[in-house]
C-alpha cells in the first residue's frame, strides 16, 4: 500500500543517471536502464529533485587507464586510502557524462558535480573519497529546507551508498528506494552496501510506497 506522501520537506535525490553507467556506456551498471522508468514516475511524487552527476576531468587518477600496470577494478593506494581504479567514464562534457535522455534533467531543482579534481574521486554527493572534502550538498539541502531524501539511481554499492551514509550522518531522514538503483555488485559489494546503509540508519522502502 502506498502510505507515503512527499511534503515540501522531502526531496528526492537521483544519484548519477548518466549515460556511462548505462549498458552500453564505459561503466555499464548491469541492469541500469530498468531504473528509468522508474525514477520517470517517482518525478511526478515528489515536488523537489536533485541530481548528482559524475564529472571528472580526463586522466583522473581514479581511471586505470591513468595508473602504471593495473587493470579496471583492481584496487590502488590513494593519499587518503584504498581507491578502486575504474574504466573511463563520464569525462566532463561527454556524451557518457550526460544524463540518460528519457531523465526528465528539467525536474532538478539542483545539478551537483562531483569528482572533479584530478586527485581526488567522489563516491558520494556529500564528500569525496578523503571524507573531508565537502561538496556543499549537505548545506544547500539544509538551507532550503529538507529535512527527509529519498535516493535513487546508479550505482547502488557505490554512489549511492556512499551518499546514503553521508546523508544519515548529516542528520537527515534517509531513505533508499530499493527498485529505482542497480548495482555494480564486485566481490559482493551489493550485499555490503545494503547491510551498511541498514546499519547506518537508513530506512529502505519500494516506489509502489510512495502515493501519486
Ligand atoms: C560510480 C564508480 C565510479 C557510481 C562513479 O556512480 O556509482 N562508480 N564513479
Ligand atoms: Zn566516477
Amino acid at each position: 500500500m502506498p502510505d507515503i506522501r512527499p511534503t515540501d520537506s522531502d526531496c528526492l535525490v537521483v544519484i548519477d543517471l548518466q549515460n556511462d553507467f548505462i549498458p552500453g556506456g564505459a561503466l555499464a551498471v548491469p541492469g541500469g536502464d530498468t531504473v528509468v522508468p522508474v525514477i520517470d514516475d517517482l518525478l511526478d511524487r515528489f515536488d523537489h529533485v536533485v541530481a548528482s552527476q559524475d564529472w571528472h576531468p580526463a586522466g583522473h587518477f581514479s581511471f586505470a587507464s591513468a595508473q602504471p600496470e593495473v587493470q579496471p577494478y583492481d584496487t590502488i593506494a590513494a593519499a587518503y586510502g584504498p581507491q578502486t581504479v575504474w574504466p573511463d567514464h563520464c569525462v566532463q562534457g561527454t556524451e557518457g557524462a550526460d544524463f540518460h535522455p528519457d531523465f526528465r534533467i528539467e525536474r532538478a531543482e539542483l545539478i551537483l558535480r562531483k569528482g572533479y579534481r584530478r586527485e581526488i574521486d567522489s563516491y558520494s554527493a556529500f564528500f569525496e573519497n578523503d571524507r573531508e572534502t565537502p561538496t556543499g550538498l549537505a548545506g544547500y539541502l539544509r538551507e532550503r529546507g529538507f529535512k527527509r531524501l529519498f535516493f535513487c539511481g546508479l550505482a547502488t554499492d557505490f554512489c549511492v551508498r556512499w551518499s546514503v551514509e553521508d546523508a544519515v550522518k548529516e542528520g537527515f531522514d534517509t531513505v533508499l528506494i530499493e527498485d529505482a538503483c542497480r548495482a555494480i555488485d564486485l566481490d559482493g559489494s551489493l550485499n555490503a552496501a545494503l547491510a551498511a546503509m541498514d546499519a547506518a540508519g537508513a530506512i529502505r522502502i519500494a516506489s509502489s510506497e510512495i502515493a501519486a
